[in-house]
């Protein structure tokens, strides 16, 4: 990765802080336009380095006193830090800094520190938000102990709430009062939070195993109270999973979540004091997915486990973000798969967290901001909560769980918080003690090799080819690492551990003995063979029939697999394979190829009849859930399309994938109209899988059903989606109805769309939805891009709210590529001019929208000149945040 103008830090530059910051006493005077902040800190000299001036971070703050030990001292400025040169004569020991400074949360649009939503006082201080509201070390490795005194005025912001717990609250004159708060575990900076507003709670106290009493509280604005069940339920049932698990409990008395509407990110796990986004609080049947149902469970599970991963043990520094991350995000995804129950269920999971992961990380891997899950430079870390952060991160988590098997892994875990709790730690520090409780694991003997996934950016890309010797009776598998993509050198050879089975034509799994082993027990018929070369084969004894062969089961390792099977071979692995996540990747392997070659062609779309009845087979399947023929008949996206094609011509691709689609709808007609009338959960509304994957084939086959009857010019389908919008009795059908009539431009979907407006324009989260289903809807004559406009100048549009900024704005342009992409460049133009408006109110929000046009270099022409031409005109803004120029200037840096 390159990076122009501004300053790049790097990991390898990592230095102890000069001071340790013990304790920090702050006090809060709090007020929209001027908040008083007294920070009184306990202070030492880091002895292990040399004696020099201490050098507090502050940003966007009014200084007005500096003491120590109760004297007012000197100071100065330089480089946007604050020097205090006189500590060195200081005798030996801890001493008192006092800091009066003043910030303007109102003003504060950027939502980063502290900030005013909906008349309230919030904060987000990860990574670097705490400098915002004082002076401080503000780096993850200075672990305090926090006081907090919080002042306001009652009427206006009746709850007061820091981290920790409360120690005592009472009245002020002139209609204040104040809440007092302390948090006895150390923690650094960016795990601070204060809320200060009119807000409610669902409460509940709950006892764990180990006898202690908890009182958990999801605050919420008035009003809200009835959509917070799931969002309690969810707590308790993380708060029983790591404790079973993994066997960390809760420490703390009090466990609070609230839930603000302004909000950059999802989520964060302050200590004891999680800050929500709405969206993943608030949630009832009539007013939430399925989707968002799964969705808040998962990210209430992320945040509490964070509470042992990343705050009792926290980062060293900002490189070592996957650490916390990558960690966290394995356990919330194992968390769902446990909740989910079912082997069906749990793969189902599985499948669309791999889907996520290659539709968003895999392109992350091969643009311009291709990065190591441990990156070795930044300008803006706030541009590095990335996917290869989180996401390949979790595989690479994942990835030792698998070579060390969960017992293993439970070891390692428990050694890691034997080691490290309470310190500031890295990724090295953690794959070592995984390592180090299992020393007869291929981890322990690779570790040095293995942590190339820490340190090398890119897809490993994986050939295997197979080779049956009948007479022999053996089948050897060669395997081959070659590099990240095509054209680029390979890099070092990674571990990879790649999930096996051998199946007959039959559908029979046969049994797995390599050559050197011994014949006495039975051979198991899945196994994992651990690549260590840039070249290895493996021999299979006793292999009666010629195999297909099944790789990578699971997903077994973040890789790109190339094993030159034929259809017909995938043809059996969709009907047979025992790993359900390589028969569903053998459908979609089916699907891609037929897609990329009607991209290709200008002929019309003609599918073949083996593939037709292989789809028709999983959806009429007697024991296959619905939520995995869900999957299976989920087409591959547009973005992963285009990342299997080159050059990319997005309308080709949105052609060729509406053309399969309709076809699909036409062949399987009689099919879909099954599926739908079977698929109808009886009694009241519950988000489990088996309804929620019921509803989920019930919707798809309603969608096809309206997208066939609207080509034929039949009402039939699309008046009973629209009675069924009238009807439904929770969101997941109505907006599936909804959303079966706005893609397949059914007459009805005007009138849907207005009443949908009408029943749900005081549900904020509900009216993002609305948005979000215009800016999305399938392109025709660039009608969806004059609409796009128009509902920009919409009186519930704002550009200020995240969460509706991305609901139309970022929806349109990263999730509708054939209306996004013109070619008279009218999409990139009204890109740059938003990613220059919104760099001047939010550079964090800003800076995600700029990766919008990543992948610009590998688009067809005209769209590639003119992409580069926007991005252009964005980088020529000399006064830029640094956010969005280190993405323009990245993005720039490709040819
Ligand atoms: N740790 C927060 C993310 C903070 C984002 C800062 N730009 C949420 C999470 O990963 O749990
Ligand atoms: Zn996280």
């Amino acid at each position: 990765m390159r990076e122009g103008t501004a300053a790049l830090i790097h990991r390898a530059d990592y230095t102890a802080p000069a001071y340790w910051i013990r304790s920090v006493d702050l006090t809060f005077d709090l007020d929209p336009a001027k908040t008083m902040v007294v920070s009184r800190m306990q202070v030492e000299r880091n002895l292990d380095v040399p004696a020099q001036a201490l050098r507090l971070h502050g940003e966007e703050l009014n200084l007005t006193r500096v003491s120590v030990n109760g004297a007012s001292v000197s100071f100065r400025h330089e480089d946007g830090l604050l020097v205090i040169d006189a500590l060195q004569d200081l005798p030996a020991g801890p001493f008192t800094l006092e800091i009066r400074n003043t910030c303007a949360p109102a003003k504060n649009t950027q939502l980063s520190g502290l900030y005013t939503s909906g008349g309230g006082f919030f904060t987000q201080c990860e990574a670097e938000g705490f400098r915002r509201i004082t002076y401080f070390l503000d780096r993850p490795d200075v672990m305090a102990v926090y006081t907090v005194t919080l002042r306001a005025a009652k009427a206006a912001y009746p709850v007061l709430l820091s981290n920790g717990n409360l120690l005592e609250e009472g009245e002020l004159d002139g209609g204040r009062h104040f809440a007092k708060w302390h948090d006895p575990f150390p923690k650094p900076s960016y795990l601070f939070a204060l809320v200060a507003a009119d807000l409610v709670a669902r409460q509940q106290q709950i006892r764990t195993r180990a006898g202690k009493d908890h009182l958990l509280q999801v605050f919420v604005r008035r009003g809200d109270l009835d959509k917070t069940e799931h969002a309690m339920n969810s707590l308790i049932a993380s708060i029983v999973w790591d404790e079973a698990r993994f066997k960390l409990p809760l420490d703390l008395e009090r466990f609070m979540i609230v839930a603000v509407e302004d909000y950059n990110a999802g989520a964060m796990e302050n200590k004891g004091l999680n800050l929500f986004n709405t969206k993943y609080v608030l949630a009832s049947p009539a007013t939430a997915t399925d989707d968002n149902y799964a969705d808040i469970e998962s990210v209430v599970g992320h945040e509490y486990f964070h509470n042992w991963t990343g705050n009792r043990i926290t980062c060293r520094d900002w490189f070592q973000l996957s650490l916390k991350e990558g960690l966290t995000v394995f356990r919330d995804q194992e968390f769902s798969m446990d909740m989910a129950g079912s082997p069906s269920a749990r793969a189902v999971k599985r499948i669309e967290d791999v889907r996520k992961l290659r539709d968003i990380q895999f392109p992350e891997d091969a643009g311009p901001m291709a990065h190591p899950v441990r990156p070795d430079s930044y300008v803006e870390i706030n541009n590095f909560y990335t996917p290869t952060v989180y996401e390949k991160g979790a595989e690479v988590v994942r990835m030792m769980f698998t070579l060390v098997g969960r017992e293993g892994f439970a070891a390692g875990m428990s050694l890691y918080f034997e080691r490290f709790d309470g310190q500031a730690v890295t990724c090295d520090d953690f794959a070592q003690a995984i390592a180090d409780a299992n020393p007869q694991s291929a981890l322990a003997r690779t570790l040095p090799q293995f942590k190339r996934w820490y340190s090398q950016a890119g897809t490993p890309r994986v050939t295997a080819r197979g080779r049956y010797d009948a007479p022999s009776r053996t089948y050897t598998l060669g395997i081959e690492q070659v590099g990240s993509a095509a054209g680029e050198s390979p890099k070092e050879p990674y571990v990879i551990p790649l999930a096996i089975g051998l199946i007959g034509r039959d559908g029979r799994a046969l049994p797995l003995r390599l050559e050197d082993e011994a014949a006495d027990a039975a051979a198991p018929t899945e196994r994992v063979l651990v690549l260590e070369e840039a070249r290895q084969f493996f021999t299979f004894v006793d292999v009666d029939v010629e195999p297909v062969p099944s790789l990578l089961r699971g997903f077994s390792a973040p890789v790109t697999l190339v094993d030159g099977l034929s259809d017909a071979d995938l043809l059996v692995l969709l009907q047979h394979d025992a790993d359900p996540f390589n028969r569903w990747e053998a459908g979609q392997r089916l699907a891609l190829s037929r897609l990329l070659a009607a991209a290709r062609s200008d002929a019309p779309v003609a599918l073949d009849a083996p593939f037709i009845d292989a789809m028709r087979a999983v959806l009429r399947h007697a024991t296959l859930d619905a939520a995995f023929k869900d999957l299976v008949l989920t087409l591959p996206s547009e973005g992963y399309l285009a990342e299997q094609s080159s050059p990319v011509d997005p309308k080709r691709i949105h052609a060729a994938r509406m053309a399969v689609t309709r076809q699909l709808a036409e062949t399987l007609r009689a099919d879909w109209e099954w599926a739908f009338e079977t698929h109808q959960p009886a009694g009241s509304y519950s988000p489990d899988p088996v309804s929620s994957g019921q509803r989920a084939l019930a919707n798809r086959a309603l969608a096809m059903l309206c997208l066939d009857s609207v080509a034929k010019g039949e009402s039939l389908w699309p008046g009973r989606a629209y009675q069924r919008f009238k009807d439904a009795t929770n969101m997941t059908d109505r907006l599936g109805a909804l959303q079966a009539l706005v893609r397949s431009h059914a007459q009805h979907a005007e009138p849907a769309l207005y009443r949908f407006y009408e029943m749900f324009h005081r549900e904020p989260l509900v009216l993002d939805t609305w948005f979000a289903i215009q800016a999305s809807a399938p392109e025709v004559d660039g009608k969806v891009f004059a609409r796009f406009k128009q509902l920009l100048k919409h009186p519930d549009f704002s550009i200020r709210n995240p969460n509706r900024a991305r609901s139309l704005i970022s929806t349109f342009c990263a999730h509708n590529p054939a209306a996004f992409h013109r070619p008279d460049a009218a999409g990139y133009v009204f890109w740059a001019d938003h990613v220059m408006e919104l760099d001047g109110i939010n550079p964090q929000l800003a800076s995600r929208f700029a990766r919008v046009l990543d992948r610009w270099s590998q688009l067809a022409e005209p769209y590639r000149g003119a992409a580069r031409e926007a991005i252009a005109r964005v980088a020529a803004k000399p006064d830029l945040s640094a956010n969005v120029r280190e993405i323009v200037t990245n993005a720039l840096a490709t040819t």
